[in-house]
């Protein structure tokens, strides 16, 4: 197991970790494990070398960080084709851990992990939660789900190896996460926003009141979330609320977290190498500008992933982070490529909707959007529940909360959509991600 702790410091070591790196040292260890991925994707995965060979690439072309643009970018559909084996770098023997992701259509994407992979990505997330201020002698309750997913077990092996103590409680049950919350004194939680927003509630219900109890900390991601949910899971439970990011096709959770600071995601550039493309023409763009995430694992041996096109949206902060980190930060992930709407031709994200609705008092962070077709149309229908105090009001005031969330879509869309607001638990809760769209239209 790696060893992030430094008994001397009492604390995660932050002299030796890789975050706190002058720039130039790690660009020399970018480059050395840039090449040598590179050298082994091309020597041992079939898809990669016949890619390179196309375009005249070769290992040896790769000199500096800069020569990355002259390998192909690898997409999702690459996986799927090459299920569920076809790119691996090493033989199965080698591969000690499987995982897979479900994704919305046919077959899952699998991934696979060496025991160095599983170190590398212990240490990802034991750097992960000592940027949301965990370390030894905090009590983590760990609801990822474990199993296929790479949430559990990511997070995990990451509060082992930093030191803390952690309940490999999953997902689901909620009042028994509760008592166990209570019970064994938790002082953080990883778990999606969504679920924990949940959790907030049910324990409100049942009379136990989150901040109350020593729990100070929650790592949240695996879905969008937005700045206005932080400031409600925030004041609704007294904690820290801090966003972390990860996919499975890179390693899972771990790839970038939050710190104190909680002004973007650090990026842990050691091991994933960030370019922000336009994902129209592909062109990398400058720091700053917003795009596409792609994403080069440097170290992974099982299943390197050269130029992966992520999808997800942000753009890389140009400012140096007050946390003293040298690693650079991406801004909060709210939106993908392939989650956008067009409505009467206006680009909508839901992450979007979420902000809009947040906005307005009297509602809860418990929305869902149809999508219905009618005469060749798109219509898109908001629902959103509203706590029981204005469920139970006059219609009236109903009505005029209605408009005002109308209104405050129509503010930040620039178009009319329908808001029908709906009873306290009538949006399916869900102990993963959240479903957030419902698409009905008929294509
Ligand atoms: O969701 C890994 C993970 C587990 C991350 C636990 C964080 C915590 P996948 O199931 O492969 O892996 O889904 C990856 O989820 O491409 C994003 O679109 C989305 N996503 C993950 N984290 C965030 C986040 C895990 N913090 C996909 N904000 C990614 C927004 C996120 N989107």
């Amino acid at each position: 197991m790696v060893k992030l702790w430094n008994d001397k410091l009492g604390t995660f070591d932050p002299v030796s970790s890789p975050d706190y790196l002058p720039r130039a040292q790690l660009q020399a260890i970018q480059i050395q494990r840039l090449r040598a991925v590179v050298r082994r994707a091309h020597e041992n995965v079939e898809p990669y070398r016949r890619r390179m060979d196309e375009r005249s690439v070769t290992p040896e072309d790769i000199r500096d960080l800069g020569d990355i643009e002259k390998l192909p970018f690898t997409v999702k559909t690459d996986l799927r084709d090459a299920y569920p084996f076809g790119l691996f770098a090493g033989p199965i023997g080698e591969v000690v851990r499987l995982h897979a992701s479900s994704g919305t259509t046919g077959k899952p994407v699998v991934v696979a992990y060496t025991a160095e992979d599983i170190e590398v990505w212990s240490s990802v997330m034991a750097r992960t939660f000592a940027a949301c201020g965990c370390g030894r002698g905090d009590i983590i309750q760990n609801a990822y789900g474990y199993g296929l997913f790479t949430g559990g077990l990511g997070a995990h092996y990451g509060a082992e190896a930093l030191g803390a103590t952690v309940i490999p409680i999953s997902g689901g049950n909620t009042d028994r996460q509760i008592m166990v919350m209570k019970d064994f004194g938790v002082t953080a939680i990883s778990c999606t926003p969504s679920y924990f927003v949940h959790l907030v509630e049910r324990a409100s219900e049942i009379g136990v009141e989150l901040k109350d109890l020593p729990i100070k900390a929650g790592v949240f991601g695996a879905e969008p979330w937005s700045e206005a949910m932080r400031k409600h899971i925030e004041s609704a439970a007294g904690i820290k609320a801090y966003d972390i990011y990860g996919l499975s096709e890179i390693i899972g959770p771990g790839v970038a977290s939050e710190c104190s600071d909680q002004s973007g995601l650090h990026i842990f550039e050691d091991h994933f190498y960030p370019e922000i493309i336009d994902p129209e023409t592909t062109q990398t763009l400058p720091d700053g500008t917003e795009g596409e995430l792609v994403l080069t694992t440097l170290s992974k041996k099982a299943m390197p992933m050269i130029r992966y096109r992520t999808r997800d949206i942000t753009s890389i902060v140009t400012e140096p982070c007050p946390c003293g980190r040298t690693v650079r930060k991406v801004r909060r992930i709210g939106r993908r490529t392939d989650d956008m709407i067009i409505i009467r031709g206006v680009n909508v994200f839901p992450s979007q909707i979420e902000e809009a609705l947040l906005d307005v008092e009297g509602t809860l962070p418990h929305y869902q959007i149809i999508l219905t077709r009618d005469k060749g149309l798109d219509k898109i229908e908001v629902r959103v529940e509203v706590t029981a105090d204005v469920f139970s009001d006059e219609i009236r005031s109903m009505e005029d909360l209605r408009a005002r969330l109308s209104q405050s879509v129509e503010r930040t869309l620039n178009i009319r959509v329908d808001v029908r607001l709906v009873e306290p638990h009538t949006i399916e809760r869900s102990m993963g991600k959240a479903k957030r769209i419902i698409d009905e239209r008929v294509l």
